[in-house]
């Protein structure tokens, strides 16, 4: 009987839905004595080492593992699940199993973006160094560095490496009955599922002999994480109470009156049913998908049902990762129960979720944190999310509007004055509730802020391009890109194909969302990946 073992925190619903889709049964490990039953056992981790450690222990399990592990049967750990099996980890003080005696250490962040983020290839060491691997999606800040030299022992265990910036490291292990991935195969569309698929139909693939140890690879600068294509479905419940895929022009969803062009007056605009739209997105070749539920500032999320079954439906058939966005906050429900916004996550995640996107919430976390003298104090939305997930599952999403200057300027946002060719200048100014309110906050004190506070990654929109087709807010995403070291999404505006290339080009974001062209299919996934590759950017296709 598979096993799976579920430390209680990051998106195990994943892993599960990938196992069901390739029709395999399993069971959960709910007490140590199931250790015993197990005749293959999956252990998969997303978030902090130090909580899987202490989680296993506290439950008593980990001794359990440790007997499983010896016993000869097969195992599989993806991402944490992995790393438990090093001696330790610099994110942690807790030691790992020790099975592997080399260290986890963090990404150096000095040339790229951490977490590493995205779609990146896992070169075997069988192959021939020319010979790239396939590409997997992978998500962490922390890694096993791949040196012959200096971690002998490790290198005999990598099974394929994988190169970020000048890094080389271990992205899978494998030795007797024990594999191991960094990546997520749940999460890795065809290819990880057919890897799952493999390990569980023919474990003895996977008996390793270890591999000699060759010299360290020669880097090539072009090699590594692609950049990743995201198509956003903004969700709204119509005026009939369905819920749709809407998309708005500066965020205005309705239609708009033919006579006066006047928008506010008509009906809530549908582009189609949402899972339906993320499946047809999903076989394109999206290298992820996001959800933002665009009205539940007005509501908990933990009522709204119907966009709950949303992320279930789409969750269930779509393995690439699934951010979902709105309503992340403290609430009350109408009966009066407090729910924290760690719960309004949990509740996505548990619906299978990867990331949560947090839009208002965090710009009022910024804003009592700078009040605070920039001290954090753990108790923030993305604080609590970030520790019980890790902060690779918290995206913040920005919503800032340009906001015209003379150019002598000289007020407290001076510093992060755009000067236009036509003389004009401006500054980004932050935005809550889908922009319906604005804030005393620049768009790139937001992005320190919540680098600060513990935000994985940063959803960034604008207003003004959002839905014109005008093209990104180059000035935007360089000035937010230049000031924060997490990975930065470029969104709002895309009207061609050319236009992701040139964001890419000119400003170094590590991934690019659009929402109306691929809606209406005016420009397709595969199309803006062609025009990546052929002007030299590395892309998944
Ligand atoms: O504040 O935590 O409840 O989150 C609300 C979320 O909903 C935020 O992420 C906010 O950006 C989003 N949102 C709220 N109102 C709207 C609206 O459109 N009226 N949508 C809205 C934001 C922006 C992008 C869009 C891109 C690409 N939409 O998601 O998909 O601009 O569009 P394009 O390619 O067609 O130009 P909270």
């Amino acid at each position: 009987m598979l096993f799976l073992l579920d430390y209680g925190a990051g998106n195990v619903t994943s892993l599960a839905n990938s196992l069901r889709q390739l029709g395999h049964d399993f069971r959960w490990i709910e007490h140590p004595s199931d250790f015993a039953q197990a005749t293959s056992l999956v252990f998969p981790g997303v978030g902090a080492f130090e909580s899987a450690i202490q989680h296993l222990s506290r439950r008593g399990l980990l001794e359990p593992l440790r007997e499983y592990l010896r016993s000869g049967r097969p195992y599989f750990g993806i991402c944490i699940g992995m790393q438990v099996l090093f001696q330790s980890s610099e994110e942690s003080p807790s030691p790992g199993l020790g099975i592997i005696p080399s260290p986890i250490q963090r990404f150096s962040d000095h040339d790229k973006a951490v977490p590493h983020i995205g779609w990146n290839s896992a070169d075997l060491l069988d192959a021939s160094p020319e010979e790239t691997g396939a590409f997997y999606y992978f998500v962490h800040s922390y890694c096993a560095k791949y040196s012959p030299e200096k971690y002998p022992e490790a290198a005999q265990w990598a099974h394929s490496t994988t190169q970020y910036g000048q890094e080389l490291f271990i992205s899978s292990v494998c030795k007797g009955n024990i594999f191991g991935t960094q990546f997520h195969p749940e999460k890795s569309g065809d290819a990880g599922l057919a890897l799952l698929d493999k390990w569980l139909r023919v474990p003895d693939a996977f008996h390793h002999a270890p591999a000699t140890p060759r010299a360290t690879r020669v880097l090539s600068p072009k090699h590594g994480l692609t950049k990743r294509i995201i198509a956003c479905m903004d969700v709204r419940a119509n005026d009939a109470g369905d819920l749709v895929v809407t998309k708005g022009d500066q965020y205005d969803v309705r239609e708009k009156d033919p006579s006066t062009a006047v928008a506010s007056a008509g009906a809530v605009r549908n582009l189609g049913k949402p899972v339906a739209l993320a499946a047809r997105y999903y076989a394109a070749g999206a290298d992820e998908l996001c959800l933002l539920n665009i009205t539940s500032f007005r509501h908990s999320p933990l009522q709204d049902q119907p966009m709950l079954a949303v992320v279930r439906a789409a969750a269930e058939r779509l393995f690439v990762p699934l951010t979902i966005g709105g309503g992340i906050k403290d609430t009350v429900d109408p009966d009066g129960t407090a729910r924290s916004a760690l719960e309004v996550a949990s509740a996505y995640f548990r619906a299978g979720a990867d990331k949560v996107s947090i839009g208002s919430e965090a710009v009022y976390a910024v804003e009592r944190l700078r009040a605070q003298g920039g001290v954090a104090d753990g108790t923030s939305a993305i604080e609590t999310i970030a520790h019980a997930y890790g902060r690779q599952a918290v995206v913040v999403s920005i919503d800032p509007r340009r906001v015209l200057v003379d150019v002598d300027y000289s007020g407290p946002y001076k510093d992060e004055v755009v000067r236009g060719a036509d003389g004009s200048a401006w500054w980004y100014q932050c935005t809550v509730s889908g922009g319906r309110e604005s804030r005393p906050l620049s768009a790139v004190q937001l992005a320190q802020g919540v680098d600060v506070l513990g935000a994985g990654e940063i959803l960034l929109n604008s207003i003004d391009r959002d839905g014109t087709g005008l093209g990104f807010d180059l000035d935007l995403l360089a000035l937010v890109r230049g000031s924060v070291r997490i990975p930065v999404v470029a969104s709002s505006g895309a009207g061609k194909a050319a236009h992701f290339v040139e964001a890419f080009a000119q400003t170094g974001v590590e991934a690019a969302l659009a929402a109306g062209i691929f809606h209406r299919q005016e420009v397709g996934i595969d199309e803006v990946k062609d025009a990546l590759h052929l002007a030299g950017i590395h892309v998944r296709r």
